[in-house]
């Protein structure tokens, strides 16, 4: 048994901007891709990768990974993904496909917003003229469509629930979360919530329409954090947009998904070396590559690679993990001479944990049993011993000392 804080990235927008070549990218398994509304209608689950400097480059050792990849010095750690069907305005009450949708993203933890950034698809994701649509309308729309449909779930006994807690003096907090754990929503979003809007709990049932809403607004923002993939970056009508895009409260990171899943698809079959947000490739085997293809991965380098920095699916993936939900690498280890485990492995495995997370915590992350019996812990980059309470570090290398022989 172990205390696992494996998270899970829910990939959304309208229909037709990208989602699942975002996905299929991201994650290289298979998903329909076609230039329609509603081409995914069922979800698509999958696992892609953060990447992280590997901890092993600044120890000099060679390392064996386990639950994750190491490649050329970079730890590829695995994460879920989730891509689901378009979302259209009205959702909420049910159109287009309507609240099955909204029910899809219940357990994402971190929202990644694919937009249209070159305002070619409508607000139903059909196509129109590039720059005919303005994609800041997606992001209301679509803010607005998750706060109205956990509104919906909340309100069905909202004044039953907000007139108990005051009549009978019980704790708001536990009766929202027990009302909304369905929703991956926990009591220190709730709290957090309620902080942040300055409404009284102690008399949730005087609340206005408009306290409601702003709650609810507000518990989404703290419990669904989202940044903005502006995808379709290499249509010219997608450079003033992703200008427009940057001045929302929001991160936003440019991207062409289909160039990703060029590179993704073309290293895969070892025609180039390319690591998933790397800043450039070089071709590995030319003889094999058609002059298309070739003309094709040049015209990604100059135009996405060189003038982004990257194609933005592998920066998404890691701005989600690493800010949106704050977590950090840790690195497990037993034995501290070594960097080992007790079969030997350098550097096995790697863990992503909140910020946050005190040594004693990883213990229980590890296994149970060593959270239990904790004595104190090592960090590897010093030899220090550390105690319980210690706040762990991103890329720290952590030996824990317990009181049991683990089996
Ligand atoms: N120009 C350009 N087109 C893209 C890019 N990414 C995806 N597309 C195209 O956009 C269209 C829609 O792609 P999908 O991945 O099916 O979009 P979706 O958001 O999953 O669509 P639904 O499942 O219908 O909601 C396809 O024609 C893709 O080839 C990109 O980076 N640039
Ligand atoms: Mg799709």
């Amino acid at each position: 048994m172990q205390r696992s804080y494996s998270r899970l990235l829910g990939v959304i927008g309208k229909p037709n901007t990208g989602k699942s070549t975002f996905f299929s990218a991201a994650t290289l398994a298979l998903a329909e891709i076609a230039n329609y509304p509603f081409t995914t209608i069922k979800p698509n689950r999958g696992v892609g990768y953060v990447r992280t400097p590997c901890a092993h480059t600044d120890f000099n050792v060679k390392d064996n990974p386990k639950n994750s990849m190491c490649v050329s010095g970079v730890r590829l750690v695995p994460v879920e993904l989730i891509d689901v069907a378009g979302l259209v305005p009205g959702a909420w009450e049910g159109r287009g496909l309507g609240n099955q949708f909204l029910d899809e993203i219940r357990r994402a933890d971190a929202l990644i917003h694919v937009v249209d950034a070159s305002g070619g698809t409508d607000c139903e994701g059909r196509l129109c003229k590039p720059g005919e649509h303005d994609p800041l309308e997606d992001v209301r729309f679509l803010e607005k469509e998750i706060t109205m449909w956990m509104a919906s779930i909340l309100k069905k006994d909202w004044a039953k629930l907000s007139r108990t807690a005051e009549a009978e003096s019980r704790d708001l907090y536990a009766m929202l979360e027990e009302r909304l754990s369905g929703l991956g929503i926990k009591r220190s979003h709730i709290l957090e919530a309620t902080k942040k809007t300055g409404l009284i709990t102690e008399k949730a049932s005087t609340w206005s329409e408009d306290d409601f809403l702003k709650f609810v607004n507000t518990l989404r923002q703290v419990s669904k954090p989202m940044l903005i993939v502006a995808n379709k970056i290499d249509l010219p009508s997608s450079e003033a947009n992703l200008e427009r895009l940057r001045k929302l409260d929001y991160m936003v990171v440019p991207c062409c998904a289909e160039a990703e899943l060029a590179l993704r698809r073309a290293a895969e079959h070892k025609l180039i070396d390319y690591k998933p947000g790397d800043s450039g490739f070089t071709i590995s085997q030319t003889e094999r590559l058609s002059q298309s293809q070739t003309n094709a991965l040049e015209t990604i380098k100059e135009k996405i690679l060189v003038q982004h920095g990257s194609t933005g699916v592998q920066e998404a993936l890691n701005l989600a993990y690493f800010k949106l939900l704050n977590m950090i690498a840790v690195y497990p280890i037993e034995d501290v001479e070594h960097l080992s485990d007790h079969n030997g492995r350098v550097l096995p495995d790697v863990y992503l944990i909140p910020n946050g997370t005190t040594a004693r915590q990883f213990a229980y992350v590890i296994h149970t049993e060593l959270g239990e019996s904790f004595i104190y812990a090592i960090n590897a980059r010093d030899k220090k011993r550390i105690g319980e309470d210690t706040i762990l570090k991103n890329r720290d290398v952590i030996s824990v000392v317990s009181a049991r022989k683990r089996t």
